[in-house]
């Protein structure tokens, strides 16, 4: 309980100055039962809301139109193509990015900060057991592939891991209980990105989580620039030479971490930022769509792309390709260089609005569980950078190599634990066929990254003639 004489009465008197001007004095509704601390960090927070920008962009109406008027000039992106005849060619592009991993350019960013909600998981994502036959987490399959990357070129690639203040503890925790899977402490910087507060979407008010605390969640993985900047992650790259970064999230374990063929793409046309597409199967793919909009790259989030009628979305080219085919799989390359240059600049990334369901307590102290999204989120995402790189590429994987997030609790129709796990197993299946080996039909295999990042390293281990006939883990 508190005292009756409350010593932080000028802060709260100077909160409600604050607050009261956007209609938002409820926040201190909780005042009197809080602890001295409570009130402090109550007051912290709120310290970094922007009210202004909340209460316009809880006001603005629905964009809906506009990213209508912007697909209708949508066009397909220019891209390095699979079995095209592109500048370079795969091989030139390896030399490249191999060069670049040798010299010690080359780092990485690993994005992690998601709550990770629709795989119904209560921890941080990354430690989702999904080795099909290891039960190895992402985390581990991803980080090993850093490390065996590490050894194939000899120098190390620090690598930039971003947590939120939902998963930063339990994944420092977790990474230092298996000794960060190989990686040497300095080659892991592990950082937490920023927060926004939800808002109510009928009356724009920032919602309690709890007495003390406003309902917070994750800024977007665009918070990764302000994010940079508070590590002092740009001292930190350019006192190791890093000129050049591959970004990737942590729901893809199939993610070729630091490919070479792509780096050396990326390197070869001068880009400042390129993406990794893969061709979408269906106009309304849950992925980001990679098009051009008056010359100039640009990524529309399924959420704003896939309500729009088929006739802006679902053209195809005589072959039957969509011609909106490039789905955006969030894997990219950064010029470090350019992405200092737009941490200098607050315009860089525009918050995105999300209508979501957000648990909160009401003004008699209930705790609600909305059974309908009942506000909003904001969000800013990195792909947003894109219109603003002097020289932006697309280059095409092909998704069974290279792409499968997981993202949906088992059960649901697709990106779930078991059809990752069956595309972790027909990839390895196939380079242990490559290599010469026998399997029967449907047996479990997996290829730690450890023991072979491709099938070539792994034609070099194993022995002629091998029978694979139940699930084994070559590790
Ligand atoms: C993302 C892309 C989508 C497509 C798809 C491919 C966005 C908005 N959409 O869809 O275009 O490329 O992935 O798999 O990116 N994350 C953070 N901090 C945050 C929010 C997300 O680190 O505040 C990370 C999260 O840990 C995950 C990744 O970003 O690794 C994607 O997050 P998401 O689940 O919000 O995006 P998703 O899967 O809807």
């Amino acid at each position: 309980m508190s005292s009756g004489h409350d010593d932080l009465a000028p802060l709260r008197a100077e909160l409600l100055e604050q607050l009261g001007p956007y209609g938002q004095e409820h926040l201190l509704r909780f005042w009197d039962e809080l602890s001295q601390l409570e009130k402090m960090t109550l007051a912290m927070e709120i310290a970094r809301f922007d009210l202004g920008m909340l209460q316009s962009l809880g006001r603005e109406p629905e964009a809906s139109s506009n990213w209508r008027a912007l697909v209708a000039r949508a066009e397909p992106p220019a891209a390095v193509r699979l079995g095209a005849t592109n500048q370079f060619s795969p091989v030139q592009a390896r030399q490249a990015g191999e060069t670049a991993l040798r010299a010690g350019h080359i780092g990485a960013i690993l994005v992690a900060g998601g709550q990770g909600t629709r795989l119904g998981m209560d921890h941080p994502k990354g430690m989702f057991p999904i080795g099909p036959v290891s039960r190895s987490s992402l985390f581990q399959i991803l980080i090993e592939k850093l490390v065996a990357a590490h050894r194939r070129y000899g120098a190390p690639i620090p690598l930039f891991l971003m947590t939120s203040p939902a998963t930063h503890e339990e994944t420092v925790e977790f990474l230092d209980a298996h000794g960060n899977f190989g990686l040497s402490t300095n080659d892991l910087i592990v950082f937490s990105q920023g927060t926004m507060p939800a808002v109510d979407c009928e009356t724009g008010r920032i919602l309690l989580a709890s007495q003390a605390r406003p309902a917070l969640s994750p800024d977007g993985h665009g918070g990764v620039l302000a994010a940079l900047v508070e590590a002092r992650g740009f001292e930190t790259l350019r006192a190791r030479g890093i000129e050049h970064l591959y970004y990737f999230q942590v729901d893809n374990p199939l993610a070729n971490v630091c490919d070479p063929e792509f780096l050396g793409y990326h390197l070869l046309s001068q880009s400042e930022l390129s993406t990794l597409a893969v061709a979408k199967r269906d106009p309304r793919d849950r992925v980001g769509n990679i098009v051009s909009i008056d010359g100039r790259l640009q990524i529309i989030e399924y959420s704003e792309f896939n309500d729009l009628p088929d006739e802006l979305i679902a053209g195809r080219a005589a072959s039957g390709s969509l011609l909106l085919w490039a789905g955006n799989t969030a894997i990219h390359a950064f010029s470090v260089e350019f992405l200092e240059r737009m941490s200098q600049s607050a315009a860089a990334l525009p918050l995105h609005r999300a209508l979501k369901k957000v648990p909160y307590l009401d003004d008699d102290h209930q705790p609600i569980e909305p059974s309908s999204p009942n506000a909003y989120k904001f969000e800013r995402f990195i792909f947003d950078l894109l219109p603003q790189a002097t020289r932006s590429i697309v280059v095409e994987a092909d998704e069974r190599l290279a792409f499968a997030p997981v993202k949906n609790a088992p059960g649901e129709l697709k990106d779930t634990p078991e059809s990752v796990q069956a595309q972790m197993i027909a990839l390895h299946s196939a380079w242990l066929r490559d290599a010469g080996a026998q399997l029967a039909k449907n047996v479990a295999v997996e290829i730690r990254p450890l023991f072979a990042l491709d099938s070539e390293e792994l034609r070099e281990k194993l022995q002629p003639g091998l029978v694979v006939s139940r699930p084994t883990y070559f590790a």
